[in-house]
């Protein structure tokens, strides 16, 4: 390769040697990846040199913003001193145990303990195998199955994509794995008809119940969910669905797994989300934001008693050669020193949170939007051809947000679809001119979505 390549040598070879995630790489190796090549705070720079706003903290990740040069100087430093030991052959390190009891102290409830993973994804087939192991270790093998909800977004392993609820994923690979059952999503605005947002939260949850009946309670060994679902499209539920959940769960001697791969560290105005929807997990899954993505790590906070009953019997036979990683772990616990000395969460809750969302808010006005949702700093906006009936598009699911979308990214901001809800997740460090500045963004990719979309027809209810 050449000192300096171009931005079309770079498309080239991305297009001929790699292979993208949850793309159709002939489709872009059409028009070539952006090159992504700096990041400072909530701003990309390109190849090109042009400047984006990232609506998106990278991929739901980077909480304290891009470019902090004493995470580099932390890794640097573990690298340096130790820059790697394994925690599988009776061994530990020190990065390992100050980010787990600093996790431990940060959890809510008694989740006092972590079994580190690289991965969301690998956190959660974790998951998998250690409730049907506390299971099978308390005298109750057969409580196996583990119920989650469709539409949910778990990860990518046979594990998580199992888990998840996502139809596109499943039909690929012969999955689900056995023994994963499904619910309906607390999706209102879509899903809630006639209902009122409460009465529909209830029955939402009530379908919890009629599943355990269903199967049978002896054999349930777990309900896995996201506070707010947010591959899934920024799911807010409403007020009434994570009560009665937590009931359920409770009178039938279910495993709560709280996914809280997007939620955690700050995102919801809380270092969790479920300290925003007051949950009891017994597990909960963390990855993106315990890193703000410096390094890949993540892991499952356990609770007391199932650390308790899994640690008394025996050899617990799972493991990730990278489980506890010095130097993730380093940079992890630097990122929640981060997160805490500059007062990110509180700031989320009290002041940009509630800022962001009165500014979003205001795109309600816009023809496009039905609905603009938030919570602390994740958003969303349905897309809609009829406002007062939320009806949906005549054209294929996604065809409008995709549109939107591109326009998001040739206004050089990135904002995500899924099918025709725009989304955003900004690092928690943005400030009130760069949220002006991505309203201003959002609007001129909702107006020219807008004009395209009447052209083209497709305006039309479905
Ligand atoms: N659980 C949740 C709730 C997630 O959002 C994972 C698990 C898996 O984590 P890893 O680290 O294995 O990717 C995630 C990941 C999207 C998108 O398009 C979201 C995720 C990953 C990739 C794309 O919104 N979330």
């Amino acid at each position: 390769m050449r000192a300096h390549p171009t931005t079309s040598d770079l498309q080239a070879q991305d297009a001929a040697h790699h292979m993208h995630p949850f793309t159709d790489d002939a489709a872009l190796a059409k028009k070539g990846a952006r090159v992504i090549t700096k990041g400072e705070g909530v701003w990309l720079t390109d190849s090109d040199g042009r400047q984006m706003l990232d609506g998106m903290s990278g991929l739901w990740c980077v909480n304290i913003g891009h470019g902090r040069a004493e995470l580099a100087e932390v890794a640097a430093a573990q690298m340096r001193e130790l820059a790697f030991s394994n925690t599988f052959f009776q061994t530990t390190h020190p990065p390992a145990i100050a980010l787990a009891a600093k996790l431990a102290d940060l959890a809510p409830c008694d989740l006092n303990h972590v079994f580190y993973s690289s991965s969301g994804s690998e956190a959660n087939d974790t998951n998998i195998r250690l409730v049907r192991h506390y299971w099978a270790s308390k005298g109750k093998p057969q409580k196996q199955v583990i119920i989650s909800r469709k539409n949910a977004y778990h990860g990518s392993t046979i594990g998580g994509a199992s888990l998840g609820g996502m139809a596109a994923m499943h039909a690929q690979g012969a999955l689900p794995i056995p023994g994963i059952e499904r619910i309906g999503q607390p999706h209102w605005y879509s899903e809630g008809g006639n209902m009122t947002p409460e009465e529909f939260g209830k029955a939402r949850a009530q379908e919890l119940e009629e599943a355990i009946h269903r199967i049978g309670a002896d054999t349930v060994a777990a309900f896995i969910a996201e506070p707010i679902q947010g591959a899934g499209g920024v799911i807010i539920p409403p007020d009434s669905y994570w009560p009665e959940i937590t009931t359920i769960c409770k009178v039938h001697d279910l495993l709560l797994i709280v996914d809280e791969v997007i939620t955690g560290f700050g995102r919801t105005g809380n270092w969790f989300g479920s300290q925003t929807f007051d949950l009891k997990p017994d597990i909960m899954t963390i990855a993106k934001g315990l890193s703000s993505g410096y390094m890949p790590i993540g892991g499952s906070m356990v609770s007391d008693e199932i650390a308790d009953v899994v640690g008394q019997a025996g050899d617990f036979a799972h493991g990730y050669t990278y489980s506890g990683h010095p130097v993730a772990a380093a940079v992890a616990l630097a990122n929640l020193e981060i997160l805490e000395t500059e007062k990110l969460i509180g700031r989320v809750r009290d002041h940009i949170g509630p800022y962001l969302t009165r500014a979003w808010a205001g795109l309600e006005d816009h023809p496009l939007v039905g609905r603009a949702e938030s919570c602390g700093l994740m958003a969303a906006l349905a897309l809609t051809p009829d406002k007062a009936r939320r009806a949906a598009f005549a054209a294929n699911e996604g065809v409008v947000g995709e549109i939107c979308r591109d326009r998001a990214f040739a206004n050089d901001l990135v904002m995500r679809h899924v099918g025709d809800r725009m989304i955003i997740a900004p690092p928690l460090t943005i400030t009130e001119d760069e949220v002006d500045e991505l309203i201003r963004r959002a609007t001129r990719a909702l107006d020219e979505t807008h004009a395209i979309v009447q052209q083209a027809g497709l305006m039309a209810v479905a």
